[in-house]
């Protein structure tokens, strides 16, 4: 583990190259068969629903009146149209089912053991949070529950010292300035309270290796070569969740390169990755495994295959998390 990564543990450690353990109960099981991703990044989307209106609205001078009742009225139809797409969007990308490379051959020099050996997996179609979760989002779930801890009583949070939040008169709020900042300085336990309360779950971290990799196995969200404009790293170069769209994955998902560690479902175990042998079970409480890189300033661990375990109820503020769902 770097040990710019260890000065900031509140807790047992992150277990960098340790041994797995072993449990056993049976997970929710995926496995079907399709196509890889094929999704727009959010920023070709974005700039496209921009444009649209523009052009409609550029197009009038010189028309016919009932010329420009209709476009007028296509124009209309059209903001709803968007309105409507905008109502729907619920912030989260659509994986659909097929094929993809997990891990990696473990030999180049950023490449660690716990990512051999590589495998093509297949899971179905799921869902997943296009952003990391932010501090105003947690807030949201840490006032609406009314307290710090999850259902069995474990703490949701780290030391008060490294929070973007904080309570007052009651409440909690994100630090000034920090509202669309990545949820940091929680647990493991946090992190899926969280995910229950919003009606979601966390990722396996085959599902968030496949949205972060796509069905081309590159290394990265955007690709094969470290680019470090493309992702948040270094000193204090925490942020905005979303704003490095030229660092999306191929199904849209934004920061799944830097930014903060992202926290998944499954227990460290060494690989193969066997989705039925137990590591799935939210009810383990051997070491997590946490997946993206962050600002910390380490960008050759930010490679999609790269698994960080931190003990669940471990916090840094260099860890957050994103959620997941099911299609039904
Ligand atoms: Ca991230």
């Amino acid at each position: 583990m770097p040990e710019r990564l260890q000065q900031y543990s509140s807790s047992q450690g992150s277990g960098h190259g340790d041994a797995a353990n072993s449990l056993a109960v049976p997970p929710a099981a995926d496995g079907q068969v399709g196509r890889g991703c094929q999704y727009p990044t959010p920023a070709a989307s974005s700039a496209r629903d921009r444009q649209a209106p523009r052009a409609a609205s550029s197009a009038r001078g010189g028309l016919s009146l009932t010329a420009r009742v209709v476009i007028g009225m296509l124009s209309v139809m059209g903001a709803g149209t968007a309105m409507a797409q905008n109502a729907a969007d619920d912030g989260m990308v659509q994986v659909p089912a097929g094929p993809f490379t997990l891990g990696s051959e473990g030999k180049a020099i950023d490449e660690d053991a716990a990512e051999k050996p590589v495998q093509t997996l297949e899971l179905p179609a799921f869902r997943i949070d296009r952003n990391e979760v932010t501090t105003a989002q947690y807030c949201q779930f840490l006032n609406a529950a009314g307290k710090e801890q999850d259902a069995q009583g474990r703490a949701c949070l780290g030391p008060a010292r490294m929070l973007p939040i904080a309570k007052a008169d009651g409440a909690w709020r994100p630090l000034p300035g920090r509202e669309a900042f990545p949820m940091t300085g929680l647990t493991w336990y946090g992190a899926a309270a969280y995910a229950a309360w919003a009606g979601k779950r966390l990722p396996s971290e085959a599902e968030w290796e496949k949205a972060a990799r796509g069905p081309d196995a590159r290394k990265f969200p955007w690709g094969n070569t470290l680019d470090a404009s493309k992702m948040r790293f270094g000193q204090d170069n925490i942020g905005p969740v979303g704003e490095k769209p030229e660092g999306a994955s191929p199904c849209g998902c934004l920061d799944m390169a830097g930014n903060a560690w992202e926290w998944t479902r499954s227990a460290f175990r060494p690989y193969p990755y066997v989705a039925t042998d137990g590591r799935e079970d939210p009810a383990l409480t051997e070491r997590r495994v946490a997946r993206g890189g962050s600002w910390t300033g380490e960008p050759h661990i930010a490679h999609a295959s790269y698994r960080f375990r931190p003990d669940p109820t471990a916090a840094y503020p260099f860890l957050g998390f994103r959620c997941a769902k099911g299609v039904e």
